[in-house]
């Protein structure tokens, strides 16, 4: 199912990893509602395995389907839905089902339970060996067999053929639907054959009215499928049921503000490109997994810790009317391994916001980038309207339109100022730059830009400047 049930003129999601439901309400309130983020993807809620030196992918390994994590307890969880939705943001949640944990001795959970893995017995859901597929390793991806009923990296791999199991994952979505979820994300969808995913999702319940959904609405899907090509299984398997993950958009936009591409062939980013049709497509510029060098994309991957080229292609991807997008929100890491900020006794940091509005005690807080909220915005205001006046210099400045609403600029060449009259589309007027600077109350902090009679307007980005993105749109007008 493909609509993710946001509120009109909301039109980007936030993915606020290893965030606490706490501080998610928090964050609804006092962020993403007023600046008109659409949604959140929590982390995975249902009990984890406790792993040594708590790695941020120990909630990939579950132990049961209690709400019951390092993000918070059921009650929380519920708070959370309840504030977000009144704020006008849905809430998504990060579903594993595909397996449960990998081998540990003497696991215990998160909320408490136990378990003995060797034997694949998880008494808390309950799970017995027979709930399981037969053990072996994915290890061939040529194989559809193989990467579906084997073990990814050793995670015992739930029997979906099974009754009893669909009944018993089916009432841990329906619960969470009760509970206020819009949706959502199915990891490793690729490891469970399509037909297993529909049965499942055949059996859960509308979504609950009493959140502001409207009767008769189905839980919006979105299916975390690493298709860059080459393997037996494709992403066009899942577009049945629901969004997929577009990964060649990942590790393509990456490479192009790279330069390793230049953008000037981003003219047709998207089907031309060999991606899954816009209406299927869950966009990102980086994931919680490739932005530490798993998953996919490799190298080619921008994150927060390239700021510059990273800001310009998550501005790209909120600028360009293709696919549902995802802005990642992550915590500062040097290793791959480590979890979230965390204190002593590995219980998770709150968020705490600075006065410049960004975040602090470790939390990098993307979202709360200027340059990246305003483009969240500037999305909110084309919404509905597609690309005109395209021009680029043939290699690594491009400017675009969008059908009289926005008009966005890229400079991506290293050491070449872009110094242009450009056709805007926008009317006549004073416009403020929303990505050197916000229009607060009629004043801008940023750059102004006057389109003429003709739509014209003279737009400079020096390649010295911190951003290499200008954009302005009809409720940035002066
Ligand atoms: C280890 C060995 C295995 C061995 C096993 C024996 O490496 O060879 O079989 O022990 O028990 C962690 C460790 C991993 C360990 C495993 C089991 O990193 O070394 O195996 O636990 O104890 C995340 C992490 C994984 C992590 C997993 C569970 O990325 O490293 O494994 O959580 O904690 C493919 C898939 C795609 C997947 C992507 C990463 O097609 O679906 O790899 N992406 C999703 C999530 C991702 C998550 C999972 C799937 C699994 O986005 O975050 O993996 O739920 O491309
Ligand atoms: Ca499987």
């Amino acid at each position: 199912q493909k609509d993710p049930h946001t509120l009109p003129g909301r039109s980007a999601v936030v993915h606020l990893f290893e965030w606490k439901f706490d501080d998610i309400a928090e964050e609804c309130e006092r962020f993403l509602g007023p600046f008109g983020f659409a949604g959140v993807q929590v982390s995975p809620v249902s009990e984890n395995v406790i792993v040594e030196n708590r790695p941020w992918y120990e909630r990939y390994q579950p132990i049961s389907y209690k709400i019951a994590t390092r993000s918070g307890d059921e009650a929380a969880f519920a708070r959370m839905t309840q504030r977000c939705n009144n704020a006008g943001v849905r809430i998504y949640v990060d579903a594993v089902f595909n397996h449960m944990s990998g081998d540990h001795p003497n696991a215990v959970g998160t909320g408490g339970s136990t378990a003995n893995t060797y034997n694949k017995e998880y008494p808390a859901v309950p799970y017995g060996n027979n709930d399981f597929n037969p053990t072996c390793a994915v290890n061939n991806y040529q194989d559809a067999n193989n990467v579906r009923n084997c073990e990814l990296v050793g995670l015992h791999d739930l029997k979906l053929s099974s009754d009893y199991v669909r009944g018993k994952i089916a009432d841990f979505l329906n619960h969470l639907i009760h509970l206020g979820v819009a949706g959502f994300r199915l990891d490793a969808a690729k490891h469970m054959w399509p037909g297993d995913i529909q049965i499942i999702t055949s059996k859960l319940s509308d979504l609950n009215i009493t959140y502001g959904f409207r009767s008769g609405a189905r839980p919006f899907i979105y299916q975390e499928v690493i298709d860059l090509g080459g393997e037996a299984i494709s992403a066009k398997e899942y577009v049945n049921i629901g969004l997929v993950t577009e990964f060649k958009y990942s590790s393509s936009i990456g490479s192009a503000f790279r330069g390793d591409n230049p953008i000037k062939y981003l003219k047709n980013f998207g089907e031309g490109w060999g991606f899954l049709n816009g209406g299927d497509s869950l966009v990102f510029v980086d994931n919680h997994d490739n932005q530490r060098g798993s998953g996919a994309g490799g190298s080619s991957i921008l994150t927060y810790k390239q700021s510059k080229l990273y800001k310009m292609a998550v501005g790209f991807m909120l600028a360009w009317p293709y696919g549902f997008p995802r802005v990642m929100s992550s915590f500062f890491f040097d290793d791959k391994d480590q979890g979230p900020p965390a204190d002593g006794n590995g219980n998770t940091l709150n968020v705490v916001i600075n006065p410049d509005m960004t975040c602090g005690n470790g939390w990098v807080c993307e979202h709360r980038w200027r340059q990246i909220y305003n483009m969240v915005a500037f999305r909110n205001a084309v919404e509905g309207t597609s690309v005109n006046d395209w021009w680029d210099n043939g290699n690594k400045q491009i400017a675009f339109c969008r059908g009289g609403k926005g008009f966005v600029a890229f400079n991506d060449e290293f050491g070449i100022d872009m110094k242009q009259t450009l056709q805007t589309c926008l009317s006549p007027g004073t416009y403020c730059d929303v990505i050197s600077g916000t229009n607060k109350g009629g004043s801008c902090s940023g750059k102004q830009i006057t389109v003429g009679g003709d739509g014209k307007a003279y737009i400079e980005i020096l390649s010295k400047e911190d951003d290499g993105i200008l954009a302005i749109h009809v409720n940035s007008k002066l």
